[in-house]
């Protein structure tokens, strides 16, 4: 029953010989490539991933990928082109837009951003447009951050200096591109972070209203890549009006639970936010590439992304936006998100049940974080030793992380592309055991002064091979594309 209601239909004869041709097609000028598109599709097929992030993409999603859409240069919007020839680029753009809108319920779509991050640059920029107030900007007649002139800038850049971000702190799960140093929307805002609560790992909401009152942000970021609960959004936005700020929530990693509707009310950013930006790949399950949803008053801004902050639209991705949207409006999807929460749920009682210790407690959406110093490992150990023994998984900071954002002292596990599998609760139970086992036999190497390091490690004897051969008795049962042959 599981399988049916998760993983993709498609016809496996037709997706086969899709695929032989196209290899075949490619061979003849690099085999090198062909022979490694063949080969991790194996490597796909026989390791237990649990990397949160990622999902396998219907043969539907991946097929419209590769075709002449990719040459097409379109800059502009759908109607408005700054390239001639460019009606099967709208047809397919406004497409996956209105797929968008639907799926989510937003009012308005922009489905260009090539990546989250561009997704995030192209509302940052829109929140400026729209809210800046510049006496130049008003002096030049200029009614966009477009039309700015040089002189224009030079003012825009001084009013920028004192713009202000809030955003959920990395280590308590949010993301880079949330205002943080390494990222250029660090360099844009002057930043500040709110973070979970020391004792629980959940989010303090009136911790946050606190520091927005406080600090005054422009934007309030809301959305994460590494906290493993929902998020009240309806409260987020709150506490941003209370403070007059602009509310961005970023689900890259929990579009696939809003769009399947696990996350409702009060945890459905669209209803609240003005804002909401995305990838299109994670839960959702759809190419790689950004989107951005707003309200209408961020509308013309937002359009404005590419040339803004984006390159060329790349109609192939969007092409293939428009497919993946149109299976998450199949019923059978919201199947599929269901089970990917219920999936999370397992996997942390197992892992609880079996003495893994997790922040927070326990998961309410696609992710479990787990501390792995309960068994005397940083996380870069226990990512190495899972991946000795065929489970991919990343490691990652748990808050106020003692062995820094390097080493880490967790593992994220996600439950999204094993669902899509037809995983269930017995295999993420077997999964929970198996993790346990391998993190349990794994110790830290001593160093020459006395200590253990922080990357070496040795396995116990046996439990690498014996884990690889349970994780591939797991993945035979549930075959990755089923159907698919290309030998
Ligand atoms: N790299 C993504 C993740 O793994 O969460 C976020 O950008």
């Amino acid at each position: 029953m599981t399988a049916a209601r998760t993983t993709h239909s498609f016809d496996g004869a037709a997706a086969s010989a899709a695929y032989r041709s196209a290899l075949e097609v490619i061979g003849a000028v690099e085999p090198r490539v062909a022979d490694a598109i063949s080969r991790e599709l194996t490597d796909q097929r026989g390791s237990l991933k649990l990397i949160a992030s990622e999902n396998y993409a219907s043969p539907a999603v991946l097929l419209t990928m590769g075709n002449w859409f990719s040459d097409k240069y379109a800059e502009g919007t759908v109607g408005h082109r700054f390239y001639a020839g460019c009606q099967n680029v709208d047809t397919v753009e406004a497409l996956a837009a209105e797929h968008a809108r639907e799926l989510f319920g937003a009012p308005y779509a922009y489905v260009q951003p090539h990546s989250g991050i561009d997704a995030n640059l192209v509302a940052f920029w829109a929140v400026l447009a729209q809210r800046v107030e510049l006496p130049a900007l008003q002096e030049a007649g200029a009614r966009h951050v477009n039309d700015l002139t040089d002189a224009d800038w030079a003012v825009l850049r001084r009013a920028l200096g004192d713009q202000r971000m809030l955003g959920m702190s990395l280590d308590a799960g949010g993301h880079l591109t949330h205002g943080f140093r390494p990222n250029i929307s660090g360099k844009m805002f002057e930043q500040s972070s709110y973070g979970t609560d020391p004792a629980t790992g959940l989010l303090d909401y009136a911790a946050v209203r606190a520091r927005a009152r406080e600090f005054r942000p422009l934007i309030i970021v809301a959305g994460y890549s590494a906290y493993p609960r929902r998020v009240d959004f309806a409260a987020m936005r709150e506490i941003a009006d209370e403070v007059g700020a602009t509310l961005v929530v970023d689900m890259a990693h929990f579009a696939g639970l809003v769009a399947g509707k696990v996350l409702t009310g009060d945890f459905d950013p669209v209803p609240h936010a003005h804002i909401v930006t995305s990838t299109s790949h994670k839960s959702l399950r759809g190419p790689r590439g950004g989107f951005v949803l707003a309200q209408p008053e961020f509308a013309d801004a937002v359009d404005r992304g590419c040339p803004m902050v984006l390159g060329g639209p790349l109609p192939h991705v969007m092409a293939a936006k428009a497919v993946a949207f149109a299976e998450a409006r199949r019923p059978e999807f919201a199947g599929y998100a269901r089970a990917v929460a219920d999936n999370a749920q397992t996997l942390a009682e197992g892992l609880t049940r079996r003495g893994a210790r997790l922040v927070t407690g326990g998961t309410d959406n696609h992710l479990v974080l787990v501390d792995v110093t309960g068994f005397g490992l940083t996380g870069r150990q226990a990512e190495s030793a899972l991946l000795d023994a065929g489970i991919v998984t990343n490691r990652n900071a748990v808050p106020a992380d003692p062995n820094g954002a390097w080493y880490t002292s967790g593992i994220r596990l996600g439950t999204p592309a094993l669902t899509s599998r037809g995983f269930g609760a017995a295999e993420f139970d077997r999964t929970a055991e198996l993790i346990v086992d391998v993190l349990s036999a794994t110790t830290p190497t001593a160093t020459r002064d006395g200590g253990t390091s922080q990357a070496k490690y040795v396995v116990a004897d046996g439990v690498a091979d014996r884990t690889r051969a349970a994780a591939a008795e797991l993945l035979s049962a549930h075959p990755l594309y089923p159907g698919i042959d290309l030998a």
